[in-house]
């Protein structure tokens, strides 16, 4: 046990792991009544958003983009879509069957 504190001291790898706890932040959005729960939504590199259906009709959420795209594909109500966002840059989520809902993702 001394021997691994003493490693992780001097090895390197306490770091990385702590980074790694700090990275893959989870926000939840809400979809009910045909909109998404917020306009805006600001995250980290690698952090995730989970996208709820909590309507009682599908929604198909979205995102075009040169450095990322996505499609959930159908959603039903009640399933949980969950989006990693890998690089940073500013998105647009979208649905697919609801052309005014709209999500602006900014990732730092
Ligand atoms: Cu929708």
């Amino acid at each position: 046990m001394i021997r691994l504190l003493a490693c992780a001291a001097t090895c390197g790898f306490a770091l990385p792991i702590v980074a790694a706890m700090a990275a893959g932040q989870m926000v939840v959005i809400d979809q009910i009544d045909r909109m998404f729960d917020r306009k805006v939504v600001a995250i980290g590199t690698g952090d995730m958003l989970r996208f709820t259906n909590r309507d009682e009709f599908l929604h198909q959420i979205y995102v075009e983009s040169a450095g990322f795209s996505f499609d959930s594909d159908e959603q039903a109500p009640g399933e949980i879509i969950d989006v990693t966002f890998p690089r940073r840059g500013e998105y647009e989520v979208r649905c697919g069957i609801h052309p005014r809902m709209s999500l602006a993702v900014s990732v730092e």
